[in-house]
């Protein structure tokens, strides 16, 4: 076979999230009624704002408006995550960043699958946020031994699902028969099975240690919990949410809205309480109920340099520390407007951004810098062909998650049951192990997206190499 014969590997993600998506609306029928909502809210936004519509279409994003962006599955044991991430890679998926949760009370730590190239994301952005859950963070010995046990018990890849998988990584591609077989095969892994793998006492013990213990370990495989459709408005999302008794989780997660959006905002409608079968005696099965899926929103925004993520974190956990969120959401509100006030320390034009060195930014000629491309009467300095409108900054788009944000996610979909305090043991170097990669630092990616764009632009305006060793002062400094 010749590599020409190979589907790449941006044509297998389309696929598989072509396909999860139709699974996952059969199976969740409110999340059906959440595409059709967001379409709607999506539609109006776009007739109110012409300028915008006409943007997207320039930038070849309104056919992609509707495509899913994300999804998320929780998983068991080191094993399960390791060939987790051999699964994405034929996809063109890596693991991106590391999330403690255990911080925010819940005993996971995860990372995002998620294609990295410009090119890879543009074609499909979809990614897939994995938890591994900790089972070193529950204290009952004989609890986490007999958790240990049930995940041992199960294989969550179909036997061809495995060998398509070997054939991926010996011949180093798929053909098209393989690679369409491989998607039905892979989506087995993420389907619901509403048949637990376990009686309800073991169920109830595992739930009551935590919800998301009872998630991970009592079912056959990690089924996709939700997914993420991309929304314009976010603020209308929810309020369209709240108008169709969707039941959303009462905030918005992440920054306050502003004109020039920043990072990520996310709302979902909480997980719904479905029917589930346990193992009772003699082969029979038991009735019961479980909690875990919902559909999520998300609208995302700048990309901020290390030095940005830290005013946002600052700025967040003041607003979070003088208006606590109550559990039951009743005073959402008051810390929607303690958000909006913390956060008008945040500049909100992008020049201004960009100059603090709070975000990442796009760099290219504009038409009058085109035309005097070559021409000794160029400036030199990026400030200079900025300000007299050589070059023009666009911002570079935010593609992974934020640990408040999930954790929040998280929790308006366990219940109204206390959080728990775990000890605050971030452990990346196991989380590494497991997986059986390193993750890649997320801020490189942004920070060397940047530094292309200032090189191309420089080469594009016939100024060598100056520019880009301006780029990289500036990212060091
Ligand atoms: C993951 C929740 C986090 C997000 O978008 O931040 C998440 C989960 O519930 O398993 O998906
Ligand atoms: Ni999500």
């Amino acid at each position: 076979m010749t590599t020409s014969a190979f589907v790449s590997t941006d044509a297998i993600r389309t696929m598989f999230s072509v396909a999860i998506s139709d699974m996952y609306k059969c199976e969740v029928p409110q999340y059906r009624a959440l595409i059709q909502l967001i379409a709607d809210v999506n539609v109006e936004v776009l007739a109110r704002n012409p300028e915008l519509e006409k943007q997207l279409g320039l930038a070849d994003e309104l056919d992609h408006l509707d495509i899913v962006r994300h999804g998320a599955i929780r998983i068991g044991t080191a094993e399960e995550l390791s060939i987790i991430r051999r699964l994405f890679a034929v996809m063109g998926m890596a693991p991106v960043g590391y999330y403690d949760l255990s911080v925010a009370g819940v005993p996971v730590h995860s990372t995002a699958f998620r294609p990295i190239k410009d090119a890879a994301l543009r074609r499909n952005p979809f990614r897939v946020f994995t938890s591994l859950l900790r089972l070193d963070l529950i204290e009952d010995i004989e609890l986490r031994r007999e958790a240990t046990a049930i995940l041992a018990r199960r294989n969550i890849l179909t036997q061809r699902c495995r060998e398509l998988l070997g054939v991926f990584e010996t011949k180093g591609g798929l053909d098209e028969a393989r690679a369409r077989e491989f998607v039905s095969e892979a989506i087995e892994t993420f389907r619901w099975r509403s048949e637990a793998a376990v009686s309800a006492a073991v169920y109830y013990k595992l739930h009551e240690a935590h919800p998301l213990i009872a998630d991970v370990i009592c079912f056959m495989g990690p089924h996709i919990n939700h997914l993420t459709l991309c929304t314009l408005n976010i603020d209308a999302a929810q309020l369209a949410m709240t108008a169709s008794n969707m039941n959303p989780k009462a905030i918005v997660e992440g920054p306050p809205r502003r004109d020039r959006a920043i990072l990520l905002r996310q709302t979902s409608f909480k997980a719904l309480q479905e029917p589930i079968a346990f193992k009772g005696a003699n082969n029979s099965r038991e009735g019961g109920v479980h909690a875990a899926r919902f559909g999520e929103v998300e609208q995302r925004g700048l990309a901020l340099t290390a030095r940005g993520r830290a005013l946002y974190d600052r700025l967040l956990a003041a607003a979070r520390a003088s208006a606590p969120l109550a559990r039951d959401g009743s005073n959402a509100a008051a810390y929607a407007e303690e958000l909006r006030c913390n956060f008008e320390g945040f500049p909100g034009d992008y020049a201004t951004l960009r100059a603090e060195k709070l975000g990442f930014f796009r760099y290219s000629p504009t038409a009058k810098g085109l035309s005097h491309a070559g021409s000794p009467s160029l400036p030199r300095t990026i400030e200079r062909l900025l300000q007299a409108g050589y070059v023009q900054i666009e911002p570079i788009i935010y593609e992974d998650f934020l640990p408040v944000s999930a954790a929040g996610i998280f929790q308006s979909n366990l219940g109204d049951e206390a959080p728990q305090n775990f000890a605050e043991r971030s452990n990346r170097e196991a989380f590494e192990e497991a997986l059986g990669a390193a993750v890649v630092d997320e801020l490189g990616l942004y920070a060397e997206a940047e530094a292309r764009s200032l090189a191309a632009c420089s080469t594009t305006l016939g100024l060598g190499a100056e520019l880009e060793q301006q780029g990289a002062r500036r990212a060091i400094t």
